[in-house]
């Protein structure tokens, strides 16, 4: 977490390092240090209480999913059913939402933290295997985990018997092969079972259909990092580390246009103007013009909403969504029609095919993109955007499709006129109509 230096008493105050505490110690990812910082006293805690005494604990304390859709952990769990058969719990660490740089490095600084909330995770809806599902491209991170486990399973903290309580676990790390659909629950659990990774319908939920059909909670990487602090401080320590209705921190990734850009550990609620100034202010000549709070999925804001308290409620009033707190910050020197080209060749790229809205719409509005920024643009290329997108939100198989919509259609919303300096020829075209389908 970078370090800030100018920000103003009332600012720094937000800053709450929870889950980045170990961040700056030194090996952290070693077992012995970590175990010197208080590592596994919460497992030992929870092996003392009934798995559903820590299920209602985990609903009292508020605690919501970090992966996106902020749904409560202690939900999620209960949905498991207790009723004898195999149950699994899986961790989504397939991290990739653009702009989204929080989980990785909970893994690379401070693995056996994750590692211990699985424990307590697998324990709480009685689950004796585990797997962490981990983006391909992490091959560091892959094998920080892996070696976190293995020292973990030395010690006794995995396997049979854990620690004399008569719980058995078995906790693995599966790398994915790069495909950002796989961050998709159900995608993931094919891609887990050994099959192409594509969306499975819902209901029924993986909560009782999931990993070989077989009742399962999963898990961002965020989510249960925050599980053994939770445990060790209580529930009413996480809610008044937060703000009304939103407990606990959150690492918000800032990236862009900014000083200092990092990970910025904060109450849930701090606003962007707040982590601006923790991030030592905008770059030397710009000014804010348009971000997002959780990454391209969620609707891009404007300088206008920089006091919006970013929490679950409030960014959903404020017409977003806080997804990843992947903060993308953009200047007046950065154009919303380029970022949402790129968004678009994104989505279009990732889509995994299964649906005609995504598999189509993205592949027409890359193209309709380009037309504009080439300075081929017609008038009604904008009325065809908002076309496509009502064809794609709520049409399509998997937030994919939804999510792609959001930057296209805020962008309109807020900067039609950016959109209108290309088609009525007042923009200098990013690029020759020669080079469409080039990028
Ligand atoms: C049992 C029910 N379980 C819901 C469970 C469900 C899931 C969780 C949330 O998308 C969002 C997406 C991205 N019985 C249940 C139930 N559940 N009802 O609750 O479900 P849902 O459908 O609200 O969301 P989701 O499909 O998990 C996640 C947004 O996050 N996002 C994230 C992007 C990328 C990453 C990454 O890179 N790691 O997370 C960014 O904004 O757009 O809207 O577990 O099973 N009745
Ligand atoms: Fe696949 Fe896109 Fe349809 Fe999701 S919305 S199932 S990613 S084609």
């Amino acid at each position: 977490m970078p370090s800030p230096r100018q920000a103003s008493d009332n600012v720094l105050s937000k800053l709450k390092p929870v889950l980045t505490k170990r961040w700056l110690s030194p090996s952290a990812w070693r077992l012995d240090v970590y175990e010197e910082l208080d590592g596994y006293k919460a497992l030992r805690k929870a092996l003392r209480y009934r798995p559903g005494d820590l299920v209602e604990f985990m609903k009292e304390s508020g605690h919501r999913g970090r992966g996106g859709a902020g749904f409560p952990v202690g939900m999620k769990w209960q949905f498991v059913p207790d009723d004898g058969q195999e149950h699994y719990l899986v961790v989504n660490a397939d991290e990739g939402e653009p702009g989204t740089c929080k989980d990785l490095p909970l893994m690379m600084n401070d693995p056996h933290s994750v590692i211990e909330g699985v424990l307590i995770g697998a324990y709480a809806i009685k689950a004796s295997r585990a797997y962490i599902y981990i983006r391909g491209e992490a091959v560091h991170a892959a094998r920080r985990l892996r070696h976190a486990i293995a020292e973990a399973r030395a010690a006794g903290y995995i396997g049979k018997d854990v620690l004399g309580s008569g719980f058995d676990v078995d906790v693995h790390v599966h790398s994915g092969a790069g495909a950002y659909i796989c961050g998709e629950e159900t995608a993931l659990l094919d891609s887990l079972e050994g099959y192409r990774g594509q969306p499975r319908l819902r209901p029924p939920f993986p909560a009782t259909h999931g990993l070989y059909q077989k009742p399962s909670a999963i898990n961002n990487v965020g989510s249960i990092a925050a599980v053994p602090h939770i445990v060790l401080g209580g529930a009413e320590w996480w809610k008044g580390l937060g703000s009304e209705n939103a407990a606990g921190t959150m690492i918000y990734s800032l990236s862009g246009r900014v000083k200092n850009p990092g990970q910025y550990e904060c109450s849930l609620g701090t606003t962007l103007r707040e982590l601006i100034e923790l991030a030592g202010g905008m770059e030397e000549g710009h000014e804010l013009k348009f971000w997002t709070p959780g990454g391209s999925s969620t609707p891009m804001l404007t300088a206008e909403h920089q006091d919006v308290p970013l929490d679950f409620d409030n960014v959903a009033k404020a017409g977003s969504i806080l997804g990843t707190t992947a903060v993308m910050i953009f200047s007046d020197q950065d154009c919303p029609v380029v970022s949402c080209w790129r968004w678009i060749q994104f989505y279009h790229h990732e889509s995994c095919g299964k649906c005609t809205p995504c598999r189509e719409g993205n592949y027409w509005m890359v193209h309709v993109y380009e037309r504009i920024l080439s300075g081929q643009g017609k008038p009604d290329d904008l009325k065809l955007l908002e076309d496509a997108c009502k064809n794609l939100l709520g049409r399509s198989f998997c937030g994919l499709g939804d999510g792609a919509t959001s930057c296209v259609t805020s962008s309109l919303k807020h900067f039609r006129q950016d959109y209108e300096d290309y088609i009525e020829g007042r923009k200098q075209p990013l690029f020759h109509a020669d080079m469409i389908g080039a990028h």
